[in-house]
């Protein structure tokens, strides 16, 4: 794995690992003046969390420790170019973030949307458990036909040419950051103010008409190139009971969707992700106008969004997982409820315990030893089977890009209109990797990374040469 070491030896130097901590907590106030909801939402979060842990004792901690749970948040953040996005790729290697997976959500459905994603995050599991901050980050594709038409490709760009989010001071400070693995004391708060301030609103006045004639193709479009500038779209923060929380947050009159996306809640293991949020609010913005007037008028493009975090599911898992939503959206077609028909079909997907999700190949998991071997065997099943070693799921990191779809589309009003008769421009992982000068990670290669590292380290505790990962539907195989 690439992060850097931390610099841990001179006591005036501080780790991209605490960077990033004190960046997520910066953001997280930042956010909190910002959508004064999103406070009450963290409140609530940690209120929930509490109880799930008085109930639950530690079993409520399988998938992070509540410190890690506690300080854990995603943002999303939205740009217009490849520039930009390079830009902020340095600005985020500075706080140990790195690129992981390719999203492409211009052929999400019901709501296609003109962008392409990535995730920034930690990628080594203890930088995760000292704080597993994660960005999502999106940009706009301009070029592409079934959105835009040319004259306004080129309007689009002619804006964002025109405009500068990352000052070079601030690209200076995080590149030194990222290349030595943290920065000296006396530096960090400069780093931190102009990364955070970045991604503050600014005052500027929109101009009304031109955030108008984007919001009529795409409210992503005008949230990204109708603006001087960016901003957090949304912050996360994670919870371990997103049904309570949907109640709790109800019961205080804040008016949630009505939806959780992503897989229903049953008594079986929770996997992937569940994310729900409250419907965007009225945020006043300064608005400059056709006469050239400047008055205060209303967007609504940001809202609050939680999630709750399940197992990391395999290639075979995902497969799983997609027929289960499948069935369900094929059942709501037929007439039912979507969300009954999920909750009653998912039986039929999934084994009901992380040991069986482990053995059948479906989560990824860790291996630790747990007994004396009864027999002479290297086979990982007969191990588990005997009780020398146990199964620990590894916790998903990642997005959902339909469920993202999900909630772009239920939060945003004018959802755009999208000509499907146009070519695509073509955007993917590799081009992504290439506008960032840095590999673009796996998330699929990370866990079973994982997963072989616990294998070899178990090995070594039995005195075994190897042992053999023989599960019927393991997957994949590591190079
Ligand atoms: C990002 C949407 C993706 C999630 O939680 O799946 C996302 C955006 O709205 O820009 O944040
Ligand atoms: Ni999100």
């Amino acid at each position: 794995v690439t992060a850097p070491e931390p610099l841990e030896s001179s006591v005036s130097t501080v780790s991209t690992t605490s960077l990033r901590a004190q960046f997520a907590a910066r953001l997280s106030r930042l956010y909190a003046t910002e959508v004064p909801a999103y406070q009450r939402l963290v409140d609530v979060s940690e209120q929930v969390n509490a109880d799930v842990l008085r109930k639950h004792g530690s079993a409520a901690e399988e998938l992070g420790s509540l410190s890690r749970v506690t300080a854990e948040r995603h943002g999303a953040v939205r740009v217009g170019t490849p520039d930009e996005l390079a830009r902020l790729g340095r600005v985020l290697a500075a706080f140990g973030m790195h690129p992981v997976g390719f999203y492409d959500l211009r052929d999400a459905s019901p709501a296609p949307v003109p962008v392409v994603s990535t995730a920034f995050r930690p990628l080594d599991p203890a930088e995760l458990a000292q704080n597993p901050f994660r960005l999502f980050v999106s940009v706009l594709v301009p070029e592409d036909r079934r959105f835009f038409d040319r004259a306004l490709t080129r309007q689009i760009c002619a804006f964002l040419d025109g405009r500068s989010l990352f000052p070079p001071r601030l690209l200076d400070l995080a590149d030194r950051a990222a290349s030595e693995g943290g920065l000296p004391a006396e530096q960090t708060e400069e780093l931190l103010r102009l990364a955070v301030a970045s991604l503050e609103l600014t005052d500027e006045p929109i101009d009304r008409a031109w955030y108008d004639r984007l919001a009529q193709v795409s409210s992503v479009a005008a949230d990204i190139a109708g603006v001087p500038s960016t901003h957090i779209n949304h912050l996360t923060p994670r919870v371990l009971d997103i049904d309570e929380l949907h109640a709790r947050m109800s019961a205080l009159g804040i008016s949630m969707l009505d939806r959780i996306e992503g897989p229903p809640r049953w008594d079986g293991p929770d996997v992937l992700l569940r994310q729900t949020s409250f419907r965007a609010l009225d945020e006043k913005r300064r608005m400059r106008h056709s006469d050239g007037t400047v008055h205060e008028g209303v967007l609504r493009v940001r809202f609050g969004e939680v999630e709750a975090r399940g197992v990391a599911l395999t290639a075979a898992g995902r497969e799983r997982y997609e027929r289960g939503l499948a069935d369900a959206a094929a059942a709501a077609a037929d007439g039912q409820d979507f969300g009954h028909a999920l909750r009653t079909s998912w039986p039929q997907h999934f084994p009901r315990t992380h040991g069986e999700l482990a053995v059948e190949g479906l989560a990824h998991c860790t291996f630790h030893v747990g007994g004396q071997p009864t027999s002479s065997t290297k086979s990982l099943l007969a191990l588990l089977e005997q009780g020398a070693l146990t199964a620990r799921p590894i916790v998903y990191e990642d997005f959902l890009p339909k469920s993202a779809a999900g909630i772009f589309q239920s939060n945003l009003h004018g959802g755009g209109n999208a000509a499907r008769e146009h070519d695509a421009a073509p955007r993917d992982g590799q081009w992504l990797a290439g506008v960032l000068e840095r590999p673009l990670h796996d998330d699929q290669l990370l866990c079973a990374q994982q997963t072989t590292d616990s294998l070899r380290a178990a090995a070594g505790q039995l005195g075994l040469p190897h042992i053999t990962d023989d599960r019927p539907l393991q997957w994949p195989s590591t190079p």
